[in-house]
């Protein structure tokens, strides 16, 4: 479709007002708020790593390209709602400690938010001690993010420090980000890893269950 060639173009060259004219011109045409997450938002974020691997591109550009996403994110924000999830919980969401990636993290909240649940965004590089202080402050749920394989390991100490507090119990821990996987949730003692944020949507939901 044109369209998702021209929004992703949009994104992976850094022109956020374009990016932002193109989501409008998207729902606009009834193309599904998905579509345009899967085929426009994330395919160009792929392409920028793609991009950045091959040395085609550096940081700056794929700050720029980073800034044209969250521009569009912003206009789908209120589209991305999901139907049919009922149960409610306070979840804090936060990037890990030393990690500034934050678009999958706003996913993520976005998501969450859309279906129903109170978010508390933690924001990026976040110390163990404000995820123990979110535990204190009601949340029922910690959802962390990494995207790098040398800050993931900071969940780990995120989770020793929140069992020390002696709040481990009173909480559900899950975790997820581009390096992440299920067997690493198991080995650090979390309770959950979601692929992306719909499987974090049901993520959610399953261990409030449990
Ligand atoms: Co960075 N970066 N970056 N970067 N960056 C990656 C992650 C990288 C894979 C690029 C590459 O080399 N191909 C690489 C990591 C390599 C590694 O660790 N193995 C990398 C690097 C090396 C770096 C720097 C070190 C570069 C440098 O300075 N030399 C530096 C580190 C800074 C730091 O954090 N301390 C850096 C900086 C940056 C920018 C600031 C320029 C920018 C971030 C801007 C921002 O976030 N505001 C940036 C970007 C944009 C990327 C890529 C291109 C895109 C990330 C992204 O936003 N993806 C990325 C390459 C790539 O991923 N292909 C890359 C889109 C987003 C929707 O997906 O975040 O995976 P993602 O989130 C998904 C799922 O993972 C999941 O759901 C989301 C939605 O589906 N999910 C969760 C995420 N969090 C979850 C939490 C949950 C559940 C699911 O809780 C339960």
């Amino acid at each position: 479709m044109a369209l998702l060639e021209e929004l992703r173009e949009a994104i992976v060259g850094g022109q956020a007002k374009l990016a932002v004219a193109k989501v409008s011109e998207g729902l606009a045409d009834d193309i599904e708020a998905g579509t345009l997450l899967r085929e426009g938002l994330i395919a160009a974020m792929a392409q920028v790593g793609q991009l950045y691997e091959e040395g085609e591109i550096f940081v700056p550009e794929m700050l720029v390209a980073a800034r044209a996403m969250t521009a569009a994110l912003t206009v789908l924000k209120p589209h991305l709602v999901e139907e049919g999830v009922a149960s409610s919980g306070k979840v804090a969401i936060g990037t890990t400690q030393g990690d500034l990636h934050d678009i999958g993290k706003n996913l993520v909240a976005m998501m969450l938010e859309g279906s129903g649940y109170e978010i508390v965004d933690l924001g990026v590089d976040v110390p163990a001690d404000k995820f123990i202080q979110a535990i204190k402050d009601g949340a029922n749920v910690v959802a962390m993010s990494a995207l790098l394989t040398t800050t993931m390991t900071n969940m780990q100490l995120a989770i020793e420090a929140i069992t020390e507090a002696g709040l481990r119990d009173q909480v559900r821990i899950i975790i997820g980000g581009a390096p992440i996987t299920k067997s690493y949730a198991d080995e650090i003692g979390a309770d959950g890893y979601a692929e992306d944020a719909s499987s974090a949507v049901r993520l959610v939901k399953e261990v409030l269950a449990a």
